[in-house]
């Protein structure tokens, strides 16, 4: 009994122990609060991947700003628990709990306008991966980076991209209940940039939603391994999605 107590006192902790992209920065250069990025209104996640508002978020607030980079550039996101971060002080689910094992993932949409772009599904707007960070040798994930970044997720923007306005979309797969359909937990936000380089290259592309199966081997998956803890389950953690782009 003492034990069904606690564990129901733990439930609603649990539940929104989630995560929302909120800032940029470019070169370690931070932009600010909601500058050039969409951010959730929300620290809930999407869990059917056919959500129409898997590209960009639901509800996203929107930004006039469009974050100038060069092709080559090191462009990070910021992840916080709610807006602003952290919850309150010394809140262990900022910038996400730590139970929510799995990969981090950036994909690019080239658009006429970053700022007024829409991602909806009848935009019909084609992304492609630029970078993945999944499960280590080590069994540590994207997500325990992250965590150790403070919430940053940074990557390098492949030198081929064309220039040009592009969405980036960032996103964070929670995998901690994913054994079971629909268990997943998607976590997203799309940045605003103007690419300028010599670049020629838009990668292959896919949809969103579309590019997500709810079977996928990355999306249905147990992440635990025979003693329970979430360092995988064996064998190599696929992530889902197409390749990222090559230069
Ligand atoms: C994008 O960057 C190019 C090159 O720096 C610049 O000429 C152009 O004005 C920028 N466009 C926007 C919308 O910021
Ligand atoms: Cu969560």
């Amino acid at each position: 009994m003492k034990f069904l107590t606690t564990a129901l006192a733990l439930l609603p902790a649990l539940g929104s122990a989630h995560t929302i992209a909120q800032r940029v920065r470019v070169n370690g250069q931070d932009n600010g609060q909601g500058n050039g990025i969409r951010v959730a209104p929300s620290n809930n996640p999407i869990t059917n991947v056919n959500d129409a508002n898997i590209a960009c978020n639901a509800g996203a607030s929107s930004s006039s700003k469009v974050i100038d980079v060069k092709a080559g550039d090191k462009i990070g996101v910021m992840w916080g628990h709610v807006l602003g971060g952290p919850q309150f002080a010394n809140d262990a689910d900022n910038p996400i709990a730590k139970s929510h094992k799995g990969p981090t993932i950036f994909y690019l949409a080239q658009v006429p306008n970053a700022a007024s772009a829409s991602p909806s599904p009848s935009s019909s707007l084609k992304w492609f991966k630029v970078s993945e960070d999944g499960l280590d040798s080590s069994g540590n994930w994207g997500v325990d980076r992250m965590i150790s970044a403070g919430g940053w997720v940074d990557f390098s923007l492949p030198a081929c991209v064309a220039p040009g306005q592009y969405l980036l979309r960032a996103e964070i797969i929670a995998l901690h209940s994913a054994s079971k359909q629909g268990g997943a937990q998607f976590y997203m936000g799309c940045a605003q940039l103007n690419v300028s380089g010599s670049g020629t290259k838009t990668g292959s592309t896919v949809s969103f939603p579309g590019a997500y199966q709810a079977n996928d081997a990355g999306i249905l998956v147990s992440i635990y391994d025979q003693q329970g803890n979430p360092k995988g389950n064996g064998t190599p953690y696929k992530i889902p999605g197409p390749a990222v782009l090559t230069c």
